[in-house]
């Protein structure tokens, strides 16, 4: 999978190249780029934003220097994600939808936003013919100071879905936000007491089909305490 991350911080995305995404690159199962917004700007100052058309607080970022800097990662079947506090919440389905494709470019907004029309014509219908989608995502109910954490928190939760990026596969398989909404079960290890607190008997059985109902009860009753 190629990733493209388009962002005024640059910098900021150093993580990305770390621990475990770092072993996935050099296993060439993902390729992480990242992008300068302003080295696709042409003045001086390397302007990225304006005022808004209509007044109103704060400044929208240019679509010509958006434009110039997607037009130069696009491909066919590439999916633009434009992140904006705005935009649909990203889930663990999107994740799962979203870890089959062959490139992801995240646009980071910052100031109020990008222009709509970056939405708008990468949605016109010569581009979805080249299977290329444009969605507007957010990570959750708050504001952030622009997209760029929010690209590492999806980039994060959609390599690990990648066939060899994690390291044990059954990991995957059971765990606490698979996208029926199901939430894990309490978890212990040794030692069996630890500060005056026993691990639950049950788990000590050896009974594997009342821990399977106990794990189900507990999990149940964290969905219910989470709401
Ligand atoms: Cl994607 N961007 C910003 N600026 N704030 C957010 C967000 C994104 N998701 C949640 N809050």
């Amino acid at each position: 999978m190629k990733i493209d991350v388009i962002s005024i911080f640059p910098e900021y995305l150093a993580p990305l190249q770390l621990s475990l995404l770092g072993k996935a690159q050099s296993a060439g199962l993902v390729d992480i780029s990242v992008h300068d917004l302003r080295s696709f700007t042409h003045d001086n100052h390397n302007t990225v934003d304006d005022t808004p058309y209509g007044g109103g607080a704060g400044m929208v970022m240019l679509p010509q220097v958006w434009g110039e800097a997607l037009d130069s990662v696009i491909a066919d079947g590439s999916e633009i994600i434009i992140l904006t506090p705005a935009g649909k919440t990203f889930n663990q389905k999107m994740a799962e939808e979203l870890s089959d494709s062959s490139q992801l470019i995240f646009a980071c907004g910052r100031y109020e936003g990008i222009d709509d029309r970056v939405r708008q014509h990468y949605s016109h219908s010569e581009y979805a013919a080249r299977n290329i989608r444009v969605r507007e995502v957010s990570i959750g109910d708050y504001v952030l100071g622009g997209g760029e954490v929010a690209a590492m928190v999806m980039i994060e939760a959609i390599t690990r879905l990648i066939p060899g990026v994690l390291g044990n596969p059954d990991s995957l398989a059971e765990e606490s936000h698979n996208s029926e909404g199901y939430l894990e079960y309490p978890n212990f290890t040794k030692p069996q007491e630890w500060r005056g607190i026993s691990v639950p008997e049950i788990l000590l059985s050896g009974n594997h089909a009342e821990i399977a109902k106990w794990r189900s009860q507990q999990a149940d009753k964290r969905a219910k305490d989470n709401q």
